[in-house]
């Protein structure tokens, strides 16, 4: 299985580009806010406004690409990797912050944004998104639920479960599995024997379909067939974005004591913001100076985004029990009550 790729590492268009000037344009938009994003986040988390940050460096446009196919009211579910797909599916840039910042108000994103808290336990928000894309079957509402696993989390049984579910009750979900080469030391190749994790959809007899995960147009098109299918109640595909994480697994990583470094930075080449710049550039539909105009705003939007956090009430002790169950039971009241008269 060859991935699917309109344009080039250096920037060329392969075959006919399937997206309009506006779309290509809005879609890099979102890239530069989400790598803009990523690089401050590094450094809030070093000034200790962060806790531990999983950065996404060179996998912006398998998020972006693959969330923009989606509609505001379909559902994302991402693992801790996705605070670019969750800033492109319209989550506030402050809660995402707050999140970070392990701070309670981060915990529970609001309503108006259809993105569920980031999954730490690993592939365990598999099965929730199936269970929302199956709820909106049995309510008759046509929301898709799309959902964000790596390649390490593939091996774990929910992702088994998860996808047979989805599969024989058609679920409306979108698997999409970041192939970034590493689970945190692990390369792929002693993670599974198959040479392609889109293979792995034959076993659950739905679409596997492999993807140039740092080609923007390549994600947007296949993640828009998909959901159209998912709508359409044809069912779940798993899409396989082949990307690789420029950057640590956290910042709390150091990724010299596991692999070649110089081996990052040869594939800095493939990265996707600079392909998709190069694409723009040649049509004259960029330049310097919408680039620092994008940037200036990004950078205003982070600052704000890093007040509204600020202005968080200091978290209680016992805010952290408070989100366990709705209505407290008798172990949680009493731990509430403990922590309370601290
Ligand atoms: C159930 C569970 N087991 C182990 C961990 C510890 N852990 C955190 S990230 C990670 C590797 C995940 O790799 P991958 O799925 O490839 O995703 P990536 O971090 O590369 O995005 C592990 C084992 C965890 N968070 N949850």
């Amino acid at each position: 299985m060859e991935p699917v790729r309109y344009v080039s590492p250096s920037g060329e268009v392969l075959q006919e580009l399937p997206l309009t000037r506006q779309e290509l344009l809005h879609g890099y938009r979102a890239l530069v806010r989400a790598r803009v994003f990523d690089e401050r986040a590094i450094v809030l988390q070093r000034q200790g406004k962060l806790g531990v940050y999983p950065p996404y460096r060179g996998q912006e446009a398998a998020q972006v690409g693959a969330v923009l196919a989606l509609e505001p009211e379909d559902w994302l579910v991402p693992s801790y990797r996705e605070s670019a797909a969750a800033l492109t599916h319209g989550l506030a840039m402050h809660q995402v912050v707050l999140y970070w910042r392990a701070h309670p108000a981060g915990w529970r994103f609001p309503d108006d944004a259809r993105v569920l808290p980031f999954a730490i336990p690993i592939a365990t928000q598999l099965p929730h998104a199936v269970g929302i894309a199956h709820a909106g079957t049995y309510q008759a509402r046509p929301w898709v639920a799309m959902t964000f696993i790596g390649d390490g989390g593939t091996s774990e049984g929910d992702f088994h479960e998860a996808l047979n579910f989805a599969a024989v009750f058609d679920a409306p979900a979108v698997f999409v599995v970041q192939n970034n080469g590493w689970a945190i030391s692990v390369p792929t190749e002693r993670q599974m024997r198959n040479a392609r994790v889109a293979d792995r959809a034959a076993g659950y007899g739905i679409p596997g379909v492999v993807v140039d995960g740092n080609d923007l147009v390549a994600m947007w098109t296949v993640a828009r067939q998909a959901v159209e299918r998912a709508r359409a109640g044809e069912g779940p595909t798993l899409i396989e974005a082949v990307t690789y994480r420029l950057a640590p697994h956290t910042t709390s990583d150091d990724p010299s004591r596991y692999r070649d470094e110089d081996e990052a930075k040869r594939r800095e080449a493939e990265e996707p913001v600079r392909r998709l710049r190069a694409l723009l550039e040649a049509r004259d539909w960029w330049d310097d100076e919408r680039e620092e105009a994008l940037v200036g705003e990004i950078h205003a939007e982070i600052a704000e985004a890093v007040r509204l956090a600020d202005e968080a009430p200091e978290p209680t002790p016992e805010s952290i029990v408070e989100h366990v169950f709705a209505d407290m039971g008798p172990d949680q009241r009493a731990a509430w009550e403990v922590l309370r008269a601290r």
